[in-house]
């Protein structure tokens, strides 16, 4: 396998999905900024172009809002092909932004482009840090149940038809949310894309957020579905810890982060399914454990939190596919090797459980996770998302995701 050329093709993805000062998912499918893959590709990026990560970076934060939210996808300009777009969302502010959050990873990847060049580096990270710091807080003020951060809709997880929200999603109504067309379907095969009865409720809760004028208070009372979800607590725990790291390095103060940091981990314990042995997503309207193991929940190593039962549990999952670590437990009834986040392999998922993986010791596992995902995107290209027990590719191609984790983990 040349890998050279795999490097090149990657960037050249990269290239092609730039719009100038950001980048977008894939062309076609996702035509806007999104917030976690952004963040992703500002950390491919900076592998070649430093000056471009930090933009990529900043132009995200051009979304932000008055409290501090960083919305989910923010509509630069207004482009085709995607539903629902910025008329939809109806959100009073330029540049336009859907009204929901997504895995605020970005003091993560922040940190990795700022060690990429610290010197260059100082004057963006000392710029963007009150930035992150507000986003932190918004989360802690608004999302923050018992210490785990609790999400209002599943497209906030990142993770949108995953298994977790099934229970949650059947008490949301999604009967009336009238006739629309959507435009996923026309990119992608509908049988690797969520059904139409998740879209209606996908709908039904945008309209509620939006119709009380994105009043946090009155969502977290009312809206439909709210859960506390551990993939988010896990992104958000390690956020923090790398938001601290920056903090000592730029001489800030750390008081309330490390408070953050007590929170989260006391979150992190609320998160466990004693029953069921794996940390699980919890629904708060119900105060009930989702019972689903996804890839969620084996983000733990990547917030810090190790446990016997997640490794077993890991080695039992990976033991049943080639092609790991699979979005859905394959024992589930619920598995489906294709639909989206309900079975198939995702590369950024990967290399956050890998180096995860890596950091509490499990060398050899994160190894053998980076190989396959490495032969993985070598054999069958930079797609969205693949099959787990043959490999095939599936949804978006020309990913940008996919190949900012082939210039930084996977080669
Ligand atoms: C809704 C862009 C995004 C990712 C998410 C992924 C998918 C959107 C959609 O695409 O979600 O936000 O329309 O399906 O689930 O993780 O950020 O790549």
């Amino acid at each position: 396998m040349n890998y050279d050329k795999l490097d090149k093709r990657a960037r050249k993805i990269l290239q092609v999905n730039d719009r100038g000062l950001y980048t977008v998912p894939t062309k076609g499918l996702y035509p806007y900024q999104w917030n976690w893959d952004s963040a992703f590709c500002a950390w491919g990026i900076a592998t070649y172009d430093v000056r471009r990560a930090w933009a990529e970076i900043e132009t995200l934060f051009t979304g932000q809002w008055d409290n501090g939210m960083v919305p989910h996808i923010v509509f630069h300009k207004q482009a085709i092909g995607y539903f629902p777009g910025p008329d939809v969302w109806n959100v009073p502010r330029v540049p336009h932004t859907s009204g929901i959050t997504q895995p605020p990873i970005a003091a993560t990847m922040a940190r990795s482009v700022y060690e990429q060049d610290k010197h260059y580096g100082r004057v963006h990270m000392e710029l963007l840090y009150g930035r992150l710091v507000s986003w932190h807080r918004w989360f802690v003020k608004y999302r923050l149940h018992d210490g785990m951060v609790a999400i209002t809709h599943p497209w906030e997880s990142g993770r949108d038809n995953a298994i977790d929200w099934d229970g949650a999603m059947a008490n949301v109504d999604g009967s009336n949310v009238g006739e629309y067309t959507r435009r996923d379907t026309a990119h992608v095969d509908p049988e690797m894309r969520p059904k139409k009865e998740d879209y209606d409720r996908y709908l039904a809760m945008l309209y509620f957020s939006r119709d009380c004028g994105w009043d946090e208070v009155e969502i977290a009372k009312n809206s439909p579905l709210r859960m506390a979800d551990v993939g988010m607590t896990f992104l958000f725990l390690r956020a923090c810890r790398d938001l601290l790291h920056l903090a000592l390095e730029l001489d800030h103060e750390t008081d309330e982060i490390q408070g953050w940091i007590t929170t989260l981990k006391g979150g992190v314990d609320r998160h466990w399914n004693a029953e069921r042995g794996h940390y699980d997503s919890i629904d708060l309207r119900t105060g009930e454990f989702a019972n689903s193991l996804s890839s969620g929940s084996f983000l733990c190593w990547y917030a810090g939190v190790d446990h016997p039962q997640m490794l077993a549990h890991y080695e039992r999952i990976m033991g049943m596919v080639p092609f790991g670590v699979p979005s859905n437990d394959p024992a589930a009834d619920t598995f489906n090797p294709k639909r989206y986040w309900r079975g198939p392999t995702w590369s950024n998922v990967n290399a956050l459980i890998a180096i995860g993986l890596a950091e509490m010791h499990h060398i050899t596992k994160a190894e053998e996770l980076r190989k396959a995902t490495q032969s993985l995107i070598a054999e069958h290209g930079f797609f969205e998302y693949f099959d787990p027990y043959i490999g095939t590719p599936e949804g978006g191609d020309n990913f940008s995701w996919t190949a900012a984790i082939w210039l930084t983990w996977a080669s």
